[in-house]
């Protein structure tokens, strides 16, 4: 007899793709009213003469290809060219505090804003502004405060390099390095990790590498649902016999695909048993440990090989050329206990064996990794010790082999490359000298957490978010929430409403923007952007579509605007000329960056061009010049998980949200429909606490030394394939639980899929 689900849980047994992702694509297009332009739409994604995909940063063949069919690629970009306006009318019916109780898909659903809005606490509600207006009301504003370091300045992915490097001179000509921006709260382990290890914040390999690979391994990320057109490539590798080996807690239906019974991997272990590829289920958290092992394993196999006459395992010819610090890895690693290894990771020997075997046996080896990793208080720690794994067999700066972090937003590692950065370096400062003849402060800023926590302390008063959904996507929900009800001007350049605009300070607008997919005039014609993709690529991106409305401006022209407003003649920047046409901007960018030498040129070719990543051809900018074996910190017992009943909670996307726009309330893949307000937990825990699935139950954080009760109640239980002593729940609902003081301290990327938490039944 099947046992009764909770309403909208189902046994999902359909696999990834096919005909359900169409079904989905269908019912988006009607839901957003786009009749005739969306599919047109759709068709110019990621083409030679179009937009680039607004959903994720995985690259294009070339970037010349035909269609690739993306579910969530056709959500993120019918999302943005609905036909729904959210406008003055709009705003003129309903008070804010009526739209606080809305749901974060409600708001967005209320489609493209089309009116610069300020808020009037007479009534309650935003009412319409001219943009000459809005931008004197910010420019007075910036200027009355009494130091420049008391604004924040926020950037989300989505923006285009151009945006982003005109926003980064107008702040450092303002005067402050307070830039906190998505990145901090998504691969900041990666921009952190990779330079101390590898000497550059990027991933080393191209699309190409993966046509050589012998072993893909595929750590903590989600591709079916985060990075879509990755399943091509996977597919591809899976069809050739490579060994694509997950660590993951979930099932991920995806990713288990590909160890299908009829799409067999061939991998060869210790028996020689032939077995499907390998789907290890490490506890959140845990793959700091599951690597040691393997690393361990790797070592001992090594000493053994060289016992009995052989040459060993490790690649000793790379190593003695390339790398540093092997002794000290060695000698951390093989002191690790075995018994703190299991206990971390939740695997056993066998898997960890299995997994070695895989690898040892693979010439060529590209770890690929997402959130999994990164949102860990050890994040950075992770990313190091999978290079180090990488290093040990010289799986580095050579074709088929490498590092490959994806990355989030479609833009976010372009943000970084032109200029986002709360900690600029010298060449950054000397650019901006030689561009613009003024030299920046060198002054350390505020990445995201310690922006929130400025806000929090009244610190700083003012806040500018180039895009996003900063409070909502950022830890300790209640917290954040009121630090920025407390500010004197919160400005938010956007395409929908969303309840970050809702936390009303003093003086609070919002400016429309134009998105990718809308045709951007200025005085020269229509303009192109440029984005760059996770693996380095830099390419144009043009929108065609009639904007939503002729309200709107660009980002750009918005960007340059406020400068104008705040900055005066300070420093005689001609932001006009700038906005005129965007080639102009470009120039400045090859002026401060030389890696972008005749930009204008290269990226007017199909295709773009591929900015220089010294480690894919094994020249190492560290430190030591060499690529570096660095030791993590050890195993020991976190003090937050010591109460018997603690568990690790860890924070997921459903396969309808783009971080925090909700589509709609299904997340199929895992069987859900309708509904996010579950916690996925195993049997075990269940069972151990008393509980049964379909019970309400609250999940209470834990933070050593606080008596702060953050909580989401009256969740229902979900029983689910999840190794004990963790749980899972959506992300941005699980962020009220979430302490802010709960980040990787070498990168300060918030934990949001290792939060200690307990459970209890619902009163
Ligand atoms: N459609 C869609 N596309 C997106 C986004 C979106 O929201 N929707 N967001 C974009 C952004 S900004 C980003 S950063 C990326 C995010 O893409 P991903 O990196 O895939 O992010 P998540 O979905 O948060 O989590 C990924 C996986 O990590 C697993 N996981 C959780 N904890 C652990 C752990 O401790 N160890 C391991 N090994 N695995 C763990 C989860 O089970 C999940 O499968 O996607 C981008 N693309
Ligand atoms: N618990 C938990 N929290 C997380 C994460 C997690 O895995 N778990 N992931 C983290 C990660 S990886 C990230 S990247 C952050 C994301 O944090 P953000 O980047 O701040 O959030 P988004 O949800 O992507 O922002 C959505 C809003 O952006 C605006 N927008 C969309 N397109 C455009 C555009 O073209 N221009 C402008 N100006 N605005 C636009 C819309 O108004 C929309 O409401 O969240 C982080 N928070
Ligand atoms: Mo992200």
């Amino acid at each position: 007899m099947t046992k009764k689900r909770p309403d909208g849980i189902e046994n999902y047994d359909e696999p990834a793709g096919g005909w359900g992702a169409l079904k989905a694509v269908a019912v988006t297009l009607k839901h957003e009213q786009v009749v005739l332009q969306g599919p047109l739409t759709l068709l110019k994604a990621n083409q030679p003469h179009g937009f680039d995909c607004p959903g994720c940063a995985w690259p294009d063949p070339d970037h010349t290809s035909a269609f690739e069919f993306c579910e969530n690629g056709a959500k993120a970009i019918t999302w943005e060219s609905t036909s729904k306006r959210a406008g003055p009318d709009f705003f003129a019916q309903h008070k804010v505090a009526e739209l606080w109780t809305w749901s974060d898909y409600s708001l967005e659903d209320t489609g493209r804003l089309t009116h610069p809005m300020i808020y009037d606490a007479g009534v309650d509600q935003f009412v319409p502004i001219e943009w000459q207006e809005a931008f004197d009301r910010i420019g007075a504003e910036l200027r009355n405060l009494p130091d420049p370091d008391q604004a924040e300045f926020y950037t989300s992915g989505r923006a285009s390099n151009e945006a982003a490097f005109l926003y980064q001179t107008f702040v450092r000509a303002f005067g402050t390095n307070n830039f906190p921006d998505c990145s901090n709260m998504c691969h900041e382990a990666t921009s952190v990790g990779l330079p101390l290890s590898i000497g550059v914040g990027k991933g080393t390999v191209t699309l190409k590498d993966f046509d050589h690979a012998d072993m893909i391994l595929s750590v903590g990320h989600n591709p079916g649902t985060n990075h879509p057109r990755m399943m091509t490539t996977l597919h591809d590798a899976s069809k050739r016999g490579v060994p694509i080996v997950v660590f993951n807690p979930l099932k991920e239906r995806a990713l288990e695909r590909f160890a299908a019974p009829q799409n067999p991997i061939e991998m060869a272990t210790i028996s020689s048993t032939p077995i499907a590829s390998l789907y290890l289920q490490v506890k959140a958290g845990g793959d700091l440990a599951a690597l040691k092992g393997m690393m361990k394993l790797i070592f001992e196999r090594d000493e053994a090989d060289l016992v009995a006459g052989g040459t060993g395992v490790l690649d000793r010819e790379f190593i003695a050329a390339h790398c540093v610090g092997l002794d000290a890895l060695k000698a951390d690693i093989l002191a690790t206990d075995w018994a703190q290894i299991y206990r971390k990771s939740g695997l056993q020997r066998q898997a960890l064996e299995i997994a070695t075997d895989a690898y040892l046996k693979a010439k060529n080896v590209i770890a690929c990794y997402g959130m999994g990793i990164t949102q860990h208080s050890v994040g950075t720690d992770i990313v190091q010790q999978l290079v180090n794994l990488l290093l040990l067999r010289g799986n580095m700066g050579r074709e088929g082999a490498g590092i490959c972090p994806l990355r989030g937003h479609s833009n976010v590692q372009g943000d970084r490359t032109v200029g986002i950065t709360e900690i600029p370096n010298a060449a950054l400062l000397e650019g901006m000298e030689r561009a613009f003849a003024f030299r920046p402060s060198g002054k350390k800023g505020h990445n995201a957490v310690e922006a929130v926590k400025a806000i929090i302390d009244g610190r700083s008063k003012a806040l500018i978010c180039l895009g996003g959904n900063l409070a909502v996507a950022m830890s300790d929900s209640d917290a954040t929430f009121a630090g920025i009800r407390r500010l004197d001007l919160a400005v938010y350049l956007a395409t929908k409403p969303n309840r970050s605009h809702l936390l009303t300070a003093k003086t609070t607008i919002i400016l429309p923007v134009l998105g990718r997919t809308d045709q951007d005039l200025q005085k020269s014609g229509p303009q192109s952007v440029t984005v760059e993709d996770s693996m380095s690529m830099v390419h144009a991106s043009r929108g065609f579509l009639k904007p939503p409305s002729e309200k709107l401006m660009s980002e750009p022209a918005i960007i340059a605007s406020i400068a104008k407003a705040t900055l005066r003649d300070k420093y005689a920047i001609d932001w006009d000329e700038l906005i005129g046409n965007y080639d102009r901007i470009r120039d400045k960018i090859e002026i401060v960056f030389p890696d972008f030498y005749d930009f204008n040129g290269r990226v007017r070719k199909p295709g773009g061009f591929r900015l220089d990543v010294p480690a894919s051809r094994c020249e190492w900018h560290t430190a030591t010049g060499k690529a570096n074996f660095l030791v993590a910190r050890g195993l020991e017992e976190d003090q937050r998980m010591a109460a018997p009943d603690a568990l690790i909670l860890t924070t997921l996307r459903s396969h309808s949200q783009y971080n925090t726009t909700i589509y709609n309330l299904d997340d199929r893949y895992r069987g859900v429909f309708g509904r996010r307000d579950i916690i996925f937990m195993s049997k075990g825990d269940l069972a151990s606490r008393g509980l049964a699935e379909g019970d309400r139950i609250d999940v209470l954080g834990i933070e050593l030394g606080s008596d702060v009760e953050r909580s989401v109640c009256g969740f229902t239980a979900v029983e689910y394939d999840l190794p004990m002593g963790m749980i899972a729940g959506y992300y941005p609902e699980m962020n009220k639980v979430i302490a802010l003081s709960d980040y990787d301290t070498q990168s300060g990327t918030p934990a949001y899929k290792g939060a200690p938490v307990r459970v209890r039944k619902s009163a």
